[in-house]
């Protein structure tokens, strides 16, 4: 039986990924960090299946005592300040957990078995930032936009370098916006399913929105998880893009979920607030996963559409359930 540690495993990806591995007949142990009330609302339906160990990516001693107990074949580093705003209130914070993070990882890893453990890094699209070329591949120049993405740009480099340096076997997925009814609230997309589920339900009158024009590579979550464990299949180690190829705008991402629920004149149910707009923005991005599906055979399964109604369907669904009676 094959070992997995996932680091950040009550996030979106993480409990994604927690499912697939259990799927596939891991021993799935889960980091965790301690906070004043538990957080597994993501993993409650797999608590009994996955093992639990406390430890923080800002705290070198608990990631190497976690490898030590787990003993993992790979180790998932899903964990993250991962919040695109945030980073501009919090960027010290953001660069320890998000870039310094990376490093005491991989430190343990050297420190405990590098021979044997295999590394998944969750670098990001937004590392491409103010885009230097479309579609945007493993080769094009990085540019970003945030404490968060400049944070994320060194994460890269330190899994490339520690694989250089020390022959670990370390991956990088570049992956692009992935979105699911497990996205938590302050992201843009689940921010408009919920306000269009309320809105439908009564519950919400309108849905207040910043930049409706910046344009995303949109995919699903649970597609995503897979392109991560395939990379550490291989034979040798490397970095992918993992995208759809397709691009849409939040303005089209808003139609599309009115739509869902049998409203048309969308425009009069959204509002925009300047307080919403970023310092600097990443306007456009579209990712090229050829070599993922070339060297992987990874291909997203799930269209725009289906994604829209399926997060607005999961929406509806609790919405309803928390406001019965
Ligand atoms: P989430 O924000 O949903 O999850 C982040 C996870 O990191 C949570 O489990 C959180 O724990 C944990 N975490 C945060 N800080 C620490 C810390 N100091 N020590 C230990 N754990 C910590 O992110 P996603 O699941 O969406 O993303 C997963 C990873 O992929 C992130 O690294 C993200 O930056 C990256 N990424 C995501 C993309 C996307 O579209 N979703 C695209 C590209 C990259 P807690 O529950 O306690 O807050
Ligand atoms: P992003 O995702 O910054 O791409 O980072 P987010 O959903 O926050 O923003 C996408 C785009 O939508 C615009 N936008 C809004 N965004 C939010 N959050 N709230 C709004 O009300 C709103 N209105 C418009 C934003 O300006 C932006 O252009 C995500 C995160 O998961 C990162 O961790 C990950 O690395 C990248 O995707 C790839």
């Amino acid at each position: 039986m094959k070992k997995a540690l996932i680091t950040g495993i009550t996030g979106q990806d993480g409990s994604y990924l927690a499912e697939f591995l259990l799927s596939k007949g891991y021993q799935v142990f889960g980091l965790t960090r301690r906070t004043s009330t538990v957080n597994y609302e993501r993993i409650k339906h797999i608590r009994d299946k996955v093992t639990v160990l406390q430890g923080d990516l800002l705290d070198q001693y608990s990631l190497t005592q976690a490898i030590i107990e787990s003993e993992p074949d790979e180790i998932y580093n899903l964990a993250a300040q991962s919040f695109v705003p945030t980073s501009w209130n919090q960027p010290v914070l953001t660069g320890e957990v998000t870039a310094l993070g990376v490093v005491r990882m991989l430190e343990a890893i050297r420190m405990v078995n590098p021979s044997k453990i295999k590394f998944y890094q969750a670098s990001s699209s937004e590392m491409f930032g103010k885009v230097l070329e479309s579609p945007q591949t493993e080769k094009t120049p990085f540019y970003p936009r945030s404490p968060y993405g400049a944070a994320k740009v060194y994460g890269h480099y330190i899994t490339v370098n520690y694989r250089e340096s020390y022959n670990i076997y370390a991956c990088s997925g570049i992956l692009f916006n992935h979105e699911s009814p497990r996205r938590g609230l302050e992201f843009v997309t689940r921010r408009i399913s919920n306000g269009v589920a309320r809105i439908k339900l009564g519950l919400q009158k309108n849905l207040i929105l910043g930049n409706l024009n910046s344009r995303r590579d949109w995919g699903f979550a649970g597609d995503y998880v897979e392109a991560m464990w395939l990379m550490l299949q291989q034979k040798t180690p490397d970095d992918y893009v993992v995208a759809t190829g397709e691009n849409r705008s939040v303005k089209d991402f808003v139609e599309e979920a009115f739509k869902v629920i049998g409203i048309s004149d969308w425009q009069k149910y959204v509002q925009t607030d300047k307080k919403l707009l970023r310092p600097a923005e990443v306007d456009f991005l579209i990712g090229d996963a050829s070599k993922a599906e070339r060297i992987l055979h990874w291909k997203p399964k799930t269209s725009f559409k289906a994604l829209v109604k399926m997060m607005i369907e999961e929406d509806l669904k609790r919405e309803k359930e928390n406001n019965k009676g």
